[in-house]
């Protein structure tokens, strides 16, 4: 059974996570669908790729799937992750992929959505960022692409709360590109779509891949990147780690010592 659904009409490409049943949870095998999708979409040279849910869901994506998470002692999101691999999978992708966005963001979905190129969302959006409440670390590439996106404050707020930020502060502060009432989500973002399909794909796709090398380029000097990555050993190889996953797989809350 398929998790996603995938099209392609009129030049663009649309990619809809349909597992609702795990709440569209980012599971390794519907990420495997979605670089295939994402693949032929390339060789099809579509112009723009949508990236949603199937339906009007209440969840858009509840982020990394949690039962997949490696256990105590190792690190939760490495490079090769399944996550990891389909969000360079997007910044890379050489057409614009627009996150259309109804319904709550959870973890690794909100990663995914902001290394969309933009994010056209209605009021029932949320975003919740939540390594803390899984006793968690987050990876340094997931960091950066936070603190490039959103004030340093508002990263701060939701790293130590985890807790869902609304519609209208994600506009405030401009996580989302458009904020627009349920009903005109899909046609506002389509019409965003066909305004792109009508530009030209050799001058965006240089600038996609310009501003994507530009944002990645940090001047960190190996010891630098060394003592960041040694915070994260020191929190997956922690306590927090496997009671953060273990309370949610046992449907209770965490206690964190
Ligand atoms: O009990 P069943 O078998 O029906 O399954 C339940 C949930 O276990 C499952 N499910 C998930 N399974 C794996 N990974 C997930 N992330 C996940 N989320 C949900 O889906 C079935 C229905 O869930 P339920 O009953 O809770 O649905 P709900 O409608 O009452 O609530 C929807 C949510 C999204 C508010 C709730 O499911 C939830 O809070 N999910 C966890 C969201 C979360 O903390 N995601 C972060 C995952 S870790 C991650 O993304 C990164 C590693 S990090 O944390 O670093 O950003």
């Amino acid at each position: 059974m398929s998790l996603i659904q995938f099209k392609i009409q009129d030049r663009i490409g649309t990619i809809a996570f349909d597992d609702y049943q795990k709440r569209n949870a980012l599971s390794a095998d519907l990420i495997v669908e979605m670089i295939k999708a994402l693949k032929r979409i390339e060789a099809e040279k579509a112009k723009v790729v949508i990236l949603r849910s199937s339906s009007n869901n209440p969840v858009w994506s509840a982020g990394h799937d949690i039962n997949e998470l490696p256990r105590a002692n190792q690190d939760p999101l490495p490079y090769n992750d399944p996550l990891e691999q389909v969000l360079r999978a997007i910044r890379h992708h050489s057409a614009p992929v627009i996150a259309m966005v109804h319904g709550s963001v959870w973890g690794g979905a909100c990663d995914l959505a902001m290394n969309c190129d933009m994010i056209i969302a209605d009021e029932t959006c949320a975003f919740a960022v939540t390594p803390a409440k899984l006793g968690l670390p987050y990876n340094v590439s997931g960091i950066q692409s936070f603190l490039k996106r959103v004030p340093i404050n508002i990263v701060r707020e939701m790293f130590f709360t985890a807790e869902p930020i609304d519609s209208k502060r994600a506009l405030n502060f401009g996580l989302v590109n458009r904020l627009v009432a349920q009903e005109e989500l899909e046609s506002t973002t389509y019409e965003i779509a066909k305004t792109i399909c009508l530009r030209s794909a050799q001058s965006i796709m240089a600038f996609k891949e310009q501003a994507r090398v530009l944002l990645a380029s940090s001047a960190l000097s190996p010891e630098t990147f060394e003592h960041i990555e040694q915070l994260r050993k020191d929190v997956y190889h922690g306590r927090d780690y496997n009671e953060g996953v273990e309370a949610f797989l046992e449907k209770r809350k965490p206690v964190f010592r």
